[in-house]
């Protein structure tokens, strides 16, 4: 039975689909997993109004645990999919997540295109600095000196990117960070993603012991940061350069031109743009 066609509230365990995640035990990504459930729950979406795209990787295979409608896309693609998805259907809620390999190499470009262009979407980035699926090479994300990689063994030698930073500068208007042991507070900053009218980045910094098993530290480390939710672009590239990547909460929301604004869909002229092209 779909527990929408009922007068019972949603639950979060009604957002969660009966396939059982294979993630390793304490993978962060049953927590993220736990922090979506529980966002849809709170604002109680209908669960045919919402849709959850993904890539591939450990992280993008979440789409198939959730009850909502999913596509468990292509590699480093899953923004471009969204896209699409929301320009036809502007009235649904669009949620895109993947990994921080998938968003920042492969999928590097879509990331800084759907920043800027900002439409209505929230991507959650499940980023654990790995690239877990195909057996711990470094991300983008990775530390330049992490030497636990067979193909890296002297580490990187490369800086690796800020997120934040990079969402900001390519034109987000809503920027945040949390994190896997801490799902209560992902959900509450999920919630505010999803109801920010434009592209809502959140990073979740999400625990792989498999590959990273030296992030059971990140606990000691992650708190959160002391004010929140800045409009001045330039007060939060401050806040974000200055930070450690440990610090959670929202960093960054604006009210910034959208491309769907409006309610109107992109398609509502097609017939007629059409038409101009018959022969
Ligand atoms: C076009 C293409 N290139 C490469 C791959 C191999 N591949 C699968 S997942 C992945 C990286 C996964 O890392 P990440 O996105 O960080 O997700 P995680 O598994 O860590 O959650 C790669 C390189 C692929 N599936 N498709
Ligand atoms: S390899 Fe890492 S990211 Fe993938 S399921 Fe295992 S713990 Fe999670």
């Amino acid at each position: 039975m779909n527990p929408s066609s009922t007068n019972t509230a949603l639950k979060f365990k009604d957002y969660k689909s009966e396939t059982k995640p294979i993630w390793c035990p304490g993978c962060g990504d049953f927590s993220v997993l736990n922090a979506i459930t529980k966002a849809l729950a709170q604002l109680q979406l209908p669960l045919q109004d919402v849709a959850l795209i993904s890539g591939i990787g450990c992280s993008s295979r979440i789409a198939a645990y959730t009850s909502v409608y999913g596509f468990h896309g292509v590699h480093g693609r899953a923004l471009p999919l969204a896209a699409g998805l929301k320009a036809a259907r502007s009235d649904m809620t669009v949620l895109v997540a993947g990994g921080d390999g998938d968003g920042l190499s492969i999928g590097g470009n879509h990331f800084i295109h759907a920043c800027r262009r900002n439409m209505d979407l929230t991507y959650i980035m499940m980023d654990n600095e790995v690239y877990g699926m195909t057996k711990g090479q470094a991300s983008p994300t990775t530390a330049h000196d992490w030497e636990n990689s067979k193909l890296t063994p002297d580490g990187t030698g490369v800086r690796s990117f800020k997120p934040a930073a990079l969402a900001l500068a390519s034109g987000a208007s809503f920027i945040a960070r949390g994190f896997s042991g801490d799902p209560n507070d992902l959900a509450r900053i999920l919630v505010a993603g999803i109801e920010h009218k434009g592209f809502s980045f959140i990073q979740a910094l999400s625990v792989c012991p498999t590959y990273r098993p030296e992030h059971a530290e990140w606990k000691k480390h992650v708190r959160k940061f002391e004010t929140e939710a800045t409009g001045d672009p330039m007060v939060a590239i401050q806040q974000i350069v200055a930070d450690d990547g440990m610090s959670t909460g929202i960093m960054y929301q604006r009210d910034l031109p959208s491309l769907e604004r409006g309610g109107t869909s992109p398609l509502a002229g097609l017939a007629e743009f059409e038409s101009e092209f018959e022969l």
